[in-house]
């Protein structure tokens, strides 16, 4: 008979980090760590689940290619971006916001519904995002610190999901120019911003390029839901 799965708080060191791991058969198979109340579910989705969430990108990306956004002061995003749902982040000069269309004029796809069972597994919500963001990060792309507060109400999470090479992602808390700590995420993560940590600052160091086999010409695919309105 299999032995059950048990839970083991593995690790409370601190305030800022926390792990607890669900052990089976004496095997560690998933830990969720919280990092500054980031709640990450680390190796969430297993090869076949990640394989199965890039098939359910590609007409997403058909529809709505990758953009490099402009940004506020010149410039532009090392990520390329995409989105899926009612609305999709954008930038430009003039600002940050959510856009009903994509630049090339189009209503975005939908969400794929991987995609929304991801979010109902991990929020309990029945409410459904509005957005799913979709950014890519080739060899030199990074993304600095920032809150997320385009959206109307923040009493909702974010959620993201990691796919392809290994990230480390940086996490402070609701003030500019606070302390950070930074941790690696590798495909198959998925994170959960919410309450307290909802407007934490957060952002990505570098991706470590080729470290995964998942998407063909290497990089990652960071997917973010969002309740917008
Ligand atoms: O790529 C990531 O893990 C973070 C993405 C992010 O911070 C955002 O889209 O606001």
């Amino acid at each position: 008979m299999p032995l059950q799965a048990s839970v083991r708080i593995a690790k409370c060191d601190s305030q800022r980090f926390f792990a607890r791991d669900v052990v089976k058969n004496g095997i560690i198979i998933m830990s969720v760590l919280r990092l500054r109340g980031f709640q990450i579910h680390k190796s969430h989705l297993d090869s076949a689940a990640q394989r199965a969430l890039v098939e359910a990108l590609r007409p997403v990306l058909r529809a709505a290619p990758l953009f490099s956004p402009s940004v506020p002061g010149g410039g532009k995003m090392s990520v390329r971006m995409t989105s899926a749902g009612k609305f999709g982040w954008f930038a430009d000069e003039t600002g940050y916001r959510y856009a009903e269309n994509h630049p090339k004029g189009t209503g975005w796809p939908a969400i794929p519904a991987p995609i929304l069972a991801i979010w109902r597994d991990l929020t309990g919500l029945e409410r459904q995002p509005d957005s799913c963001l979709l950014n890519y990060y080739g060899q030199d792309a990074k993304m600095g610190l920032h809150q997320d507060k385009d959206e109307a109400d923040f009493s909702f999470p974010v959620v993201s999901i990691s796919l392809g090479d290994d990230c480390m992602f940086r996490m402070g808390d609701a003030r500019r120019g606070g302390k950070t700590d930074a941790i690696w995420l590798n495909s198959g993560d998925v994170g959960v911003m919410g309450g307290e940590a909802r407007l934490n600052y957060h952002g990505l160091d570098r991706i470590r390029f080729g470290s995964s086999r998942l998407l063909p010409k290497g990089g990652r695919i960071n997917l973010t839901l969002r309740v917008v309105t």
